[in-house]
């Protein structure tokens, strides 16, 4: 194994030197500030060692860790976290039509052609065309259903003809289904700690560099940023790059440990943003790893980054598998990218998880907005 350790008077040199020796790819093993060489080191001088792999899917030190032992003063760092099995409360067909995959998700039930109610017989055409409209939007047949279902009875059989005006009403009853979260731009009640999971490439980053740049230049909050993706150096160099862009703060860590000491060092901060690595939802290992990694950091906000794009199926496995490190909220990104965002409904009606921010672009700070359930359904329906 290649493993080589660098020493430079800033993170930035380091990094530097890592990618002209060890290329773009190099893994970050470990990083920590350490006395400098000589008299300066004897006066308090401080510099950065950094160990790094040009072996790019080498595992992190986060990764190969044995479990800390354990100690009086910090025993909730090691302790593997007692949270409750995964809820996911998504409005489901009948039990006995459900078939469930392994993770013990209603595959059946994201399937958004399905119906598994009485559209059709009795219903007048005005709604079915509106059902139509749902399903082609992506929307699961089994919402689609409820939700006429629900319109229709409380519509004369006079106003049950007027397509117009079950339109409005099945806006108006999808908008009052779905959960948003609180603004965290409230100045007198935002949250200090901001984390950002998910799986791989949803726009964690970006959502972080979003948020943390509003904070800084809208809100004028002292901000600080801390990664804790240490698995490519060209991840870090993504948020390092926003960081020096808006004059933050940012700490480098890859323990839950580190995470906590990095927090403590960023005490004059205001609002600290925390950016984890992507992990995929079928991986436990990864998954447990980004739990004790959360549990250590304890963040005020905890936002489950999902992209629009991704199939129903993929949202559903993610919610289910990630929901095991307790967000608090999540995040919908690549809006952009999508015709609909039907696929979402399920996930957009579960009180357990409220959605607090859309993005809808890849421009750092403009493309994110605090999510609104009438923008919502009008890109539903
Ligand atoms: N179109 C569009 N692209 C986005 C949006 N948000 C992020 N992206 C892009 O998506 C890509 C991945 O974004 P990142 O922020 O690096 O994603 P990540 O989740 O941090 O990725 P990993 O750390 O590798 O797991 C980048 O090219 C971003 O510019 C968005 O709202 N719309
Ligand atoms: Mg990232």
């Amino acid at each position: 194994m290649n493993i080589r350790s660098f020493r430079a008077k800033s993170m930035h040199e380091a990094l530097e030197l890592v990618r002209k020796e060890l290329g773009p790819d190099a893994a970050l093993l470990h990083t920590r500030e350490v006395p400098q060489r000589g008299l300066k080191g004897l006066f308090g001088g401080k510099e950065i060692e950094l160990a790094a792999s040009s072996e790019t899917n080498l595992k992190s030190r986060f990764e190969i860790e044995e479990p800390e032992p354990e100690t009086e003063h910090e025993p909730e760092l090691e302790a593997e976290p007692v949270l409750p099995e995964p809820v996911v409360e998504i409005a489901s067909p009948p039990e006995d039509v459900i078939a469930k995959d392994d993770a013990g998700i209603d595959l059946e039930a994201m399937s958004f052609s399905q119906s598994f109610f009485s559209s059709g017989p009795g219903w007048p055409p005005s709604i079915l065309r509106i059902r139509e409209r749902l399903v082609e939007a992506e929307v699961p047949g089994f919402l689609a259903d409820s939700v006429c279902e629900k319109v229709l009875s409380t519509h004369t059989e006079e106003s049950q003809q007027d397509e117009a005006v079950l339109l409005n009403a099945i806006r108006a009853e999808l908008a009052a289904s779905i959960y948003v979260g609180r603004d965290i731009d409230d100045p007198r009640d935002y949250p200090r700690i901001v984390a950002a999971i998910g799986p791989t490439g949803v726009g964690k980053t970006t959502t972080i560099a979003k948020l943390a740049a509003r904070a800084k230049f809208d809100h004028k909050r002292r901000v600080g940023l801390v990664t804790v993706d240490t698995y490519r150096i060209a991840a870090v160099d993504q948020l390092q790059t926003y960081a020096e862009i808006m004059d933050l703060p940012m700490k480098i860590v890859s323990t839950p440990m580190e995470v906590r000491s990095a927090i403590n060092e960023l005490s004059d901060c205001e609002q600290i943003f925390i950016d984890t690595a992507g992990r995929s939802p079928r991986d436990e290992v990864q998954v447990q790893q980004l739990r004790s990694l959360i549990k250590a950091a304890s963040p005020d906000e905890t936002y489950l980054v999902l992209s629009a794009p991704s199939s129903s199926k993929s949202l559903a496995e993610a919610v289910a598998k990630f929901t095991t490190v307790a967000p608090s909220s999540w995040v919908l990104t690549k809006i952009d990218e999508v015709g609909s965002l039907g696929n979402t409904l399920s996930f957009l009606q579960d009180p357990q998880l409220p959605l607090a921010y859309v993005t809808n672009g890849q421009d750092v700070p403009q493309a994110i907005a605090a999510a609104e359930a009438e923008d919502l359904v009008a890109r539903i329906l």
